[in-house]
C-alpha cells in the first residue's frame, strides 16, 4: 500500500515536470510568451554555436539607389537572398505619424514584417522615440526626461499612450493564421552613451531601470503582448560591470545585445569587438539568455574586404564571441533620403549592387557560418 502510494506520488511528480517542460522551456521575461516566441528563442539558441544570422535594418523599404520596390533588398541584389534578420524602426509612431522618422510608412512596414516573417525571417524593432518632456526628437539631450514618464510624474499618462501606439502596431503583426509574429523588441538602446534622451548623462541608473521595468510590465501585463523578446543593447563597453551597470535585471531581459560601430573601423581594433562579444556571450549564457550583435556597420563600407576581414574575423576569432546569434547592420539610406535628412552622402551600412565590397559580401554570405534567410531552418516550431 505504502509502496503504491509512493509510486503514485512519483508518477504525479514526473507528470508535473513533464507538463512544466511542455508549457515551459526557456525561462523568458514573459512566462506566457506564445509557442512561436519560445520556439524562436530556443532555435536561435540552438543555431548560435555554429552559425551567425545576418541582419539588415530597413532591408525591404529602400536601398542605396531605390525606394519601395516590391520584393527588392540590397542584400538580395548582391547575394541572391534576403537577410535572415529584419530590423525596423518605430520613431514617430508615438506622435501618431503615418511614417517613421526615416520616411517609412508604418502600414508598409507592417506588410514587410509579415512578408519577412512568412519567409522564415526574424523581426527586431527599435524605437528612436521623441523626448517626452520637451517635444524635441530622440537626440534632444535635455536631462531628466526619463523621470518625467515614471509613475506619478507629469508625462506618465502620455508616455503610456505612446506605449499604447506600440501595442497597437505589434498587435497588427499577425501571420497568415492570425498568430502574433514574434518580435525582438530593443527599446532604449545605446543608453550607456549620451546621445539619446535616455542616455547615461541624462538619466540616473535607477530611473533607467525603472523605465525599462515599467515598459515591460505595461506591455506584458496591461497590454497583453506575449510575442516579445526583450533585447538590452548598450553601446561599446570595456568591462562586464560597465555593461551591467544599468541592466534592469534577469527577469526583464531575454537577449543581451551589443551595439558596436567602433571596433570595425580599422584592422587593428577588430579584436575590441571580439573581446566585447566574448563578454556578452558569457554573460548571456550564464543567465540562460541569448547574445546578439544588435547593431554594427561602417558607414559607406569603405573597405573592400570589410565583411570577411572585419566583421567575420571579429566574430570567428574567439570560441565565445562566435556563439553570438546574429549580427545586424544598419540601414542603406537612399540618396534622396540622405539629402533630405541631412545625413552624409554615404549613409549606408549593408552591401549594395556595384559596391566595391559586393564580392566580399558574397564571400561572407557563402560561408557555412553565415545564414541568410533561405538558409534558415523553421525557427517558429520546436
Ligand atoms: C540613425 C541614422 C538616422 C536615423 C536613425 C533612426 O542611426 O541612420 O538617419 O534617423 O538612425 O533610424
Amino acid at each position: 500500500m505504502r509502496r503504491s502510494l509512493l509510486l503514485l506520488f512519483a508518477l504525479a511528480l514526473s507528470a508535473c515536470s513533464a507538463s512544466a517542460n511542455l508549457a515551459g522551456g526557456p525561462d523568458l521575461v514573459d512566462d506566457r510568451a506564445t509557442a512561436e516566441t519560445r520556439a524562436l528563442f530556443v532555435n536561435l539558441q540552438r543555431l548560435a554555436p555554429d552559425h551567425l544570422l545576418f541582419g539588415h535594418q530597413d532591408a525591404l523599404a529602400y536601398g542605396v539607389d531605390w525606394v519601395r520596390e516590391a520584393g527588392r533588398s540590397d542584400v538580395r541584389d548582391v547575394a541572391g537572398d534576403y537577410p535572415a534578420v529584419y530590423g525596423w524602426e518605430l520613431g514617430d509612431l508615438e506622435l501618431g505619424a503615418d511614417e517613421n522618422l526615416d520616411g517609412v510608412d508604418f502600414d508598409d512596414m507592417q506588410g514587410w514584417i509579415r512578408e519577412g516573417h512568412a519567409r522564415g525571417g526574424v523581426i527586431t524593432l527599435a524605437w528612436h522615440m521623441a523626448h517626452p518632456a520637451t517635444g524635441g526628437n530622440t537626440w534632444d539631450r535635455t536631462p531628466g526626461g526619463v523621470a518625467t514618464v515614471l509613475p506619478g510624474a507629469e508625462n506618465h499618462a502620455e508616455f503610456l499612450s505612446w506605449l499604447d501606439t506600440f501595442a497597437r502596431f505589434v498587435n497588427g503583426l499577425r501571420d497568415a493564421d492570425g498568430r502574433p509574429i514574434p518580435v525582438l523588441f530593443r527599446p532604449y538602446h545605446e543608453h550607456t552613451g549620451s546621445w539619446f534622451w535616455w542616455g547615461a548623462e541624462q538619466t540616473t541608473v535607477a530611473d533607467y531601470q525603472a523605465l525599462w521595468r515599467m515598459t515591460v510590465e505595461y506591455l506584458r501585463d496591461e497590454k497583453g503582448l506575449h510575442n516579445l523578446l526583450y533585447v538590452y543593447s548598450p553601446d561599446v563597453f570595456e568591462t562586464e560591470a560597465e555593461y551591467l551597470e544599468r541592466y534592469p535585471g534577469d527577469a526583464y531581459v531575454d537577449v543581451l545585445g551589443s551595439d558596436d560601430y567602433q571596433a570595425l573601423k580599422t584592422d587593428s581594433t577588430v579584436s575590441d569587438m571580439t573581446r566585447r562579444l566574448g563578454m556578452v556571450v558569457r554573460m548571456a549564457e550564464a543567465r540562460g539568455k541569448l547574445a546578439v550583435l544588435s547593431e554594427t556597420g561602417l558607414e559607406g563600407v569603405p573597405d573592400d574586404d570589410w565583411w570577411t576581414n572585419r566583421l567575420l574575423r571579429a566574430i570567428e576569432a574567439d570560441p565565445d564571441a562566435r556563439r553570438v546569434a546574429y549580427a545586424l547592420v544598419w540601414r542603406n539610406a537612399t540618396a534622396a533620403v540622405r539629402e533630405a535628412q541631412g545625413e552624409s552622402t554615404t549613409h549606408w551600412f549593408g552591401p549594395h549592387p556595384g559596391g566595391a565590397d559586393a564580392d566580399d559580401f558574397r564571400r561572407f554570405a557563402e560561408t557555412d557560418f553565415v545564414l541568410l534567410e533561405g538558409d534558415l531552418p523553421d525557427l517558429y516550431t520546436r
